[in-house]
């Protein structure tokens, strides 16, 4: 007899799928039919699925199990894991939560919970976790995010909004029919738009791109590296010094003065604080004048390139893009706000086809013609103790309770961290320096983490719930950046003992007593259609008509059409700078801000500056860390998720991570292709293959992010995660965002033998 199979609507991150399900195993994902450039990460699923390495019953540290809260938490990622039913593992993690509340308040239990989770909007795990731990008195959580939490906080002060680095820019029909040149700092690497937080029903930038090529656009690309040019693209590529595109900016609008060519009237009618700008571009607050000949030996980009290159932007129309990337870096402040003010000095803001953006190769959909409607989305409800921290912090915080530190204008304390409570986020994945993170996980009493696979989260919490994937269970998914809204139809049954964080948190509020007030009366598919609902309002009140709940489960999507009339960011306040002021506290763009002038900080002056990074190719640590290691996005997976997956590790090289390396410094170490070769720092080692690339600028090298954790000690990580290298400092005082990409490093090969990574392998339970 044949087997049956059966298809299911489902999505992911990296796209809207069909979930194939053969004998009540996963076993292919068919991309959407609408997507013109499909993700290969949908190959890894069906194997990781179903992998050795799912957390299948609940499981307790085993030294937990014994001393409970006064365990010692060093133990945490050495001790082995005991298997218990789910009565046991909630009461246990019941009646954590209730005597840490009591005895220390619900600060002391931090539930920030940073990460990714799921695709599907109702089951997204960070927002049950918000939504479960807020219902029961709050906790700390964490503000802003690793991937533009400094432009998140600079951005309102300078143009009164974040919203354009969420991806609502100027639009690719827009840029298409307009803009003549297009400059990219930090480039347009196709790898990183496989991914829209939310998912997709299509992946367009690479058509989008041939669009614009074929339209007669000029492209720019400025990064360390030519990979970041997609193929066919034909752009031009101006290496340049990892995070010194501040100086490469402030030089090009300083070059645009000197000439005289600088768009005065829109500076003047537009803008604030052009005089202070111009006095430090022209060296009168400090001596120096920011000319191209100034640049070059901080960029290493030729003084005649910068100046051309600034008379070229100023004749044609011009778009300026800057990936996220380029804030996420010590004194990331800089090169955004300087973009902002290039852009104005060239005088294309809110022209179509003009201006400036960000992270157009940073996601999938920035630049996405789009309708500016809601797309699904939970609530999370408030936190009752109002404890934040901003998001990259946390090491800092469990190290240092009661220490004041500076955010945004405030001064605060850190709380003193009891418990943390994760569910859908791999600390072990997003920290800088992670032996420092290791170090500061040994401090709080109880960590609880809800995880799908043994991941080196699950493998240091002292209780971890296992966690079903979206496969398992009804959800919802979409974002802003794309048309269409997702039905995810269950299409297996729960792995293993697997439950849904959603039921998990359902059964704790239970014994909490306060179930109601976290579903709100409401199971899986009655939330599955309120969300719809509530968000077919939104459309409806636009003028758009989506069917209703069941025809939309039926067909397994919905859509709204394009816009007619392209977006053109600013342009209104182009027109009218006085009937559409900015929300910033003058109306206009702020080139020089009196409220950041306030703070007094001087990590963050209150006009565009070069600010020397503490570690990069130009300072003295140079002298003994020689490489700037860059630690890109992975091209096979989200982050660290389905590290196992086939798209992943066929990108590995012997188990292990690549490191791509110039010919120049792979032959003066005696490196040789594939190489096993350790990378390090005062901070940490890593061992990773080595990757000769003759596209990438000497002095710079690369280790995409996304390896499991696989260190025995401090000494060395085995499998290539780069965050034990990377400096765990806030990007400045306004804005302590993640400086993940303000990093030396030296590299050399290793001729000892090769230890085993063990982390893709089942850890001990008993
Ligand atoms: N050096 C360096 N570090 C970086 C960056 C960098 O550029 N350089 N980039 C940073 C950026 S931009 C980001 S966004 C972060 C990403 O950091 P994270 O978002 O923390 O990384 P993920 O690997 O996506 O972690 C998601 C985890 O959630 C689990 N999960 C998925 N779905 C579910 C679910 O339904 N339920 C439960 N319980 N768990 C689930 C997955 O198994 C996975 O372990 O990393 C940051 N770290
Ligand atoms: N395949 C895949 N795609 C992803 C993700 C993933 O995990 N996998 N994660 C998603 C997430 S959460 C985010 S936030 C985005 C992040 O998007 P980005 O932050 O834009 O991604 P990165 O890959 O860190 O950096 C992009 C490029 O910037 C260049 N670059 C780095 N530093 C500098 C610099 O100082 N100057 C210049 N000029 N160039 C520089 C590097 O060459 C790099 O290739 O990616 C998203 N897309
Ligand atoms: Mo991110």
């Amino acid at each position: 007899m044949s087997e049956k199979i059966r298809r299911f609507p489902s999505l992911s991150h990296w796209g809207a799928f069909t979930a194939v399900v053969a004998g009540g195993r996963l076993v292919d994902c068919e991309p959407f039919a609408h997507d013109s450039a499909p993700s290969g990460i949908l190959r890894s699923m069906p194997a990781m699925v179903h992998s050795p390495l799912r957390v299948n019953r609940p499981a307790i540290r085993r030294g937990w199990l014994r001393d409970r809260h006064l365990s010692d938490g060093g133990e945490r990622g050495r001790d082995d894991y005991v298997e218990v039913s789910w009565d046991v593992a909630l009461a246990a993690v019941h009646s954590e939560l209730q005597r840490v509340r009591s005895e220390y308040g619900s600060e002391a239990i931090f539930g920030g919970s940073y990460g990714w989770s799921s695709a599907g909007r109702l089951h997204h795990a960070r927002t049950q976790t918000h939504r479960f731990l807020n219902a029961g008195g709050g906790c700390t959580n964490q503000a802003g995010n690793y991937s533009w939490g400094t432009a998140q906080f600079l951005l309102p002060h300078v143009i009164g909004s974040y919203t354009p680095v969420t991806g609502r820019v100027t639009d690719w029909n827009s840029v298409a029919a307009h803009t003549r040149l297009f400059i990219a700092f930090g480039g347009m690497p196709l790898r990183n738009t496989q991914i829209t937080s939310g998912g997709a029903g299509d992946h367009p930038v690479a058509g989008q791109l041939e669009r614009a090529r074929a339209a007669g656009v000029e492209f720019v690309v400025i990064s360390p590296t030519r990979r970041d040019i997609p193929a066919g693209l034909d752009a031009r590529w101006i290496p340049i010094r990892p995070n010194t595109d501040a100086a490469l900016m402030l030089a090009m609008m300083q070059a645009l003065i000197a000439d005289g060519i600088h768009d005065e009237a829109f500076l003047r009618t537009h803008c604030v604080g052009f005089d202070a700008l111009r006095d430090y571009l022209e060296g009168r607050t400090d001596g120096i004048p920011k000319t191209p000949e100034w640049a070059q030996a901080i960029c290493d980009v030729p003084a005649t390139v910068i100046r051309e290159l600034a008379r070229q932007a100023r004749d044609a129309r011009t778009m300026l893009t800057c990936a996220w990337s380029l804030q996420r870096a010590h004194r990331g402040e800089q090169p955004y706000w300087a973009c902002i003010a290039l852009a104005a000095a060239l005088g294309h803001i809110g022209m179509p086809g003009g201006g400036v953006a960000f992270g157009h190769a940073s996601m999938n959909g920035v630049g996405n013609p789009r309708m500016e409607i809601a797309g699904p989305a939970l609530e999370s409800g408030r936190n009752p103790t109002g404890s934040v921290i901003p998001v990259a912090r946390v090491t800092d915080m469990l190290l240092h309770p009661g220490q004041a530190y500076e955010f945004n204008g405030r001064e605060s304390v850190y709380p003193d961290i009891k418990m943390v409570y994760w569910a859908g986020g791999n600390p072990f994945h997003h920290q800088q320096d992670l032996n420092r993170l290791n170090r500061a996980w040994a401090r709080p009493q109880t960590i609880i983490a809800h995880e799908i696979w043994w991941t080196p989260m699950a493998r240091r919490a002292d209780i971890v719930l296992p966690a079903t994937t979206t496969l398992e269970r009804n959800d919802i998914g979409g974002s802003t950046r794309d048309r269409y809204v997702f039905a995810m139809h269950q299409a297996l049954a729960p792995v293993g003992d697997s439950r849904n964080d959603f039921d998990i948190y359902r059964e704790l509020a239970a014994l909490g007593g306060y179930e109601q007030a976290y579903t709100e009366g409401r199971d899986e598919m009655a939330w599955v259609r309120h969300i719809y609902e509530s968000m077919n309002k939104a459309w409806h009140d636009s003028g758009h008509e989506a069917p209703g709940f069941d025809a939309f489960w039926d067909q397994g999507y919905a859509s709204i059409p394009e816009p007619e009339r392209p977006f053109v960011l600013f342009e209104d306040f182009r027109q009218d700078p006085a009937a559409h002021p900015l929300r910033t506290p003058s109306g206009r763009i702020e080139l020089y801000s009196e409220k950041i002038a306030g703070f007094g900080y001087a990590d963050c002056p209150p006009h565009p500056a070069w600010l020397a990074p503490a570690e990069w190719l130009g300072s003295p640590v140079a002298a003994r860390w020689p490489l700037h290691l860059l630690t890109p996005q992975p091209a096979g997976k989200l982050h660290s998720q389905m590290d196992g997956g086939k798209t992943s590790t066929d990108l590995k090289i012997n188990g292990r991570e690549a490191l791509l390396i110039s010919p120049e410094d792979a032959e003066s170490r005696g490196i040789g292709q594939h190489d096993l070769v350790k990378v390090y720092n005062d901070r940490g080692a890593c061992l990773a293959a080595a990757v000769i690339d003759a596209g990438l600028k000497p002095g710079v090298v690369m280790l995409p992010t996304g390896a499991w954790f696989d260190a025995a000690d401090e000494r060395l990580e085995v499998h290539g995660n780069p965050n034990v290298l990377t400096m765990d400092v806030g990007t400045s005082r306004l804005t302590q965002g993640s400086s993940a990409q303000s990093a030396l490093v030296e590299v050399a090969r290793w001729n000892e033998a090769a230890p085993v990574v063990r982390v893709l392998e089942t850890p001990a339970i008993t």
